[in-house]
């Protein structure tokens, strides 16, 4: 892999507008422009795409899940048949989760220790463990150029002492994870590990978690335990007293994050990364987004509507097919209903993403963010 080693992963801080940044992280499998939409392929696919036309939307990076992946086809079959780049057609940058957000929520008689966490598959109850280890070590035989540590995620409210532990915790698996991360010589083949601040809805807990972590030397910082159940003015809260005591020049990832707003509000407070299901999994449940809002095509009122989306996107899925017709795909349950919506969203996020870093890079984010915003409440009509 001569021309990974010539490529070592890095991330260029470009422009500032306000808190909000424009930058660009290499990895071995190509530039990603940051802010950066990272579209969700939790099962080796972005469901209802293909890769190239995920591409072609202007994403860099697509997300894998450790967990569902670990489980079938497995990180040893995928690793024999090439790594995850190869395997699904995808040669451009992968992150990847470690999997124990998706254990806590998805896996069966789970069991915390500080050695792990031991759980039950929710496919056909066979017995695994997931330790900080085993999490890189999976995420290095799938191959993927953002690999993250692994992490305890609650769920919001919660009380503090609560939160306390799984910050703690997490910095001690912070630790194990990159001991593993350089022994298996991640860092060599121009792969990156991010460490996860944690903290819940407490702001000193925030802080702690994001300095202590800040003091190891990671290539990127995620934030997780957000969008867990807080208000979003909470999450909002908990990104302002937490980005400014982030390491200024390595990435930021907030993770599994957003709605169209979410990313506006958190790329403002100093954000480079998101991830979320949510513009592909409302496709497959017949919801679009585009400049003017939401539009539930389950709806009645788009019956004999002949207009499209929206008739000035570039996206033919947008562009080419009526109201009308969206309606009547969702209604019968036609696969084309979700090939089409998944389509559109997955282009308007990208959309949002591009006319966010033209607007730091041209220095007008502000008005950007308002005149936004401003669409968003026009609302479609
Ligand atoms: N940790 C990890 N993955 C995540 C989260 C987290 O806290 C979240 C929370 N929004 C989404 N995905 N490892």
């Amino acid at each position: 892999m001569s021309d990974q080693a010539q490529k070592p992963f890095s991330f260029k801080l470009l422009k500032t507008d306000g808190a909000a940044r424009r930058g660009e992280i290499t990895t071995p499998h190509g530039v990603v422009r940051t802010p950066a939409f990272m579209p969700v392929g939790t099962q080796a696919t972005v469901k209802a795409m293909y890769p190239q036309q995920v591409r072609d939307l202007g994403a860099d990076v697509i997300l894998g899940n450790t967990y569902h992946l670990m489980l079938r086809p497995t990180a040893e079959r995928v690793a024999k048949l090439g790594g995850l780049h190869h395997f699904m057609n995808w040669p451009h940058a992968i992150l990847t989760d470690s999997g124990g957000f998706q254990v806590m929520s998805l896996a069966q008689l789970r069991k915390m220790s500080e050695e792990g966490v031991s759980f039950r598959s929710h496919h056909d109850g066979s017995k695994h463990m997931m330790s900080p280890e085993r999490s890189i070590e999976i995420q290095g035989l799938l191959g993927s150029d953002i690999q993250m540590q692994l992490d305890q995620c609650i769920a919001l409210p919660a009380e503090r002492s609560e939160i306390e532990e799984a910050m703690n915790l997490s910095l001690r698996w912070a630790d194990r994870s990159r001991t593993q991360f350089e022994k298996m010589g991640g860092p060599g083949k121009g792969q990156a590990l991010y460490g996860i601040v944690q903290g819940g809805d407490n702001p000193e807990l925030r802080v702690e978690s994001a300095q202590r972590l800040g003091e190891m030397p990671f290539e990127g910082y995620s934030v997780g335990g957000l969008a867990v159940g807080e208000p979003q003015e909470v999450m909002l809260r908990m990104l302002e007293v937490t980005t400014p005591v982030m390491p200024v020049h390595k990435p930021r990832y907030l993770m599994g994050v957003g709605t169209p707003e979410d990313i506006l509000e958190s790329v403002a407070r100093g954000i480079d990364q998101f991830d979320c299901v949510m513009p592909t999994r409302a496709g497959r449940h017949g919801l679009a987004y585009t400049r003017f809002g939401k539009v539930n095509l389950k709806n009645a009122r788009h019956a004999e509507d002949p207009r499209p989306l929206d008739e000035e996107a570039d996206c033919p899925a947008t562009r080419d097919y009526s109201r009308a017709y969206l309606h009547h795909l969702v209604r019968v349950n036609e696969g084309l209903a979700a090939m089409l919506l998944t389509w559109n969203n997955l282009a308007y996020y990208q959309f949002l993403m591009q006319g966010i870093r033209d607007a730091i890079e041209a220095g007008t984010f502000e008005d950007f963010r308002q005149k936004t915003k401003e669409d968003w409440a026009r609302g479609d009509l």
